[in-house]
């Protein structure tokens, strides 16, 4: 196995989110990712590889121009308003939802965080762009590395932020460039012609599903809290099965709070069986350990020992395959969750 950890991943360090009318600590910090390199180093299962630069291209295939080139920018943007901002990050606190215009991109900055974003729980920081984009070349080079004549049977995009939150043109749940998309895509690119993406984080891979939504050449499922009552709320139904020519490659399964591993995987034989029958070439799995029974901020039951079969499961696909760092907020569990699953799929 192949795992390209991203070195600039410290750079982006929130302070606060918006939680229950309060800024709070973020759950998503640092020191989950060291977590999950700490075992590696106690477990050794690979070469651990830094990545090149990254794709610009490919990251403006899978989202907007205008998007990318505001969250380049928005650090900049927001100290230029007045120096004192460097003491806080950016946070979003007005959108365009229903009626309002999406078709024109306003001049005032706060405007343009609201249009490009959809919480306030997702903070912008001095070194987000910088880390995002580490993290993006990390998903690049790991698809890279599978898709190639003599690749390794799987790599992983070690990374943070996450991504499977961001969508074509939005920041949000802790994510800004989708790292999974990004895998996606440059699988295609390197001649994959089918790619199947099995999103096992608790939450919804919204970002994810509505970028491929259309696409009949990537087929996308979700193993997640339901959303009636669980983050994202407003994507991860049952009923939501692809547009146009992605008629049909779409799949949610969404699982009530409280769930257990012998539910939960019976989603996950599911949704394997769905990967199946769509003739997958290659797979990519968004994985959030944050389905661990002592996540703070999820609702389901696993035990770490459920991540070993969790990824002997996924090895039974036997497809050439990107994993890339979802969520996971049990924070010193981290770790050995994200390598009980990398040992068990082996390669
Ligand atoms: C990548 C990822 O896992 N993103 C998740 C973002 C979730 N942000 C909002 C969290 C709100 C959770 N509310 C649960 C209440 C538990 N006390
Ligand atoms: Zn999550």
């Amino acid at each position: 196995m192949l795992i390209f950890h991203n070195p600039l991943h410290h750079l982006h360090a929130g302070r606060h989110e918006m939680f229950r009318g309060r800024l709070v600590a973020c759950h998503e910090t640092p020191a989950r990712l060291d977590h999950v390199l700490a075992e590696l180093r106690r477990r050794p299962m690979g070469e651990l590889r830094e990545p090149g630069a990254a794709d610009q291209a490919l990251i403006r295939r899978v989202h907007s121009p205008r998007y990318v080139d505001f969250l380049a920018s928005a650090w900049d943007e927001w100290i230029a308003l007045d120096p004192i901002n460097a003491e806080q990050d950016v946070l979003p606190s007005v959108w365009p939802v229903r009626g309002f215009r999406h078709d024109v991109t306003p001049a005032s900055f706060a405007a343009r965080v609201g249009l490009f974003s959809f919480d306030s729980g997702t903070p912008l920081t001095a070194g987000t762009w910088r880390a995002a984009l580490a993290g993006a070349a990390c998903a690049a080079d790991a698809a890279r590395a599978v898709a190639s004549h003599a690749g390794a049977r799987a790599a992983v995009a070690l990374t943070r932020p996450p991504g499977h939150h961001a969508g074509p043109d939005f920041f949000g749940g802790y994510c800004f460039l989708n790292n999974a998309a990004l895998a996606a895509q440059a699988l295609r690119d390197a001649g994959a012609s089918r790619v199947a993406v099995l999103d096992i984080d608790y939450h919804h891979g919204n970002g994810t599903q509505t970028i491929f939504y259309e696409r009949a050449d990537v087929f996308t499922a979700s193993i997640h809290g339901d959303p009636q009552t669980e983050y994202p709320f407003f994507l991860g139904h049952a009923d939501e099965r692809g547009h146009g020519a992605g008629e049909g490659s779409n799949l949610n399964l969404p699982l009530q709070a409280g769930t257990d591993f012998a539910t939960w995987r019976d989603a996950l034989r599911h949704a394997l069986a769905a990967v199946s029958r769509f003739r997958a070439d290659a797979l990519v799995v968004p994985l959030g350990v944050d389905t661990f029974e002592g996540d703070p901020i999820s609702r389901f039951s696993l035990r770490s020992a459920d991540y070993f079969e969790v990824g002997r499961l996924i090895a039974g696909a036997r497809l050439p395959t990107v994993f890339t760092l979802e969520g996971g907020y049990a924070v010193a569990e981290v770790g050995v969750n994200v390598v009980n699953v990398l040992e068990a799929f082996g390669g």
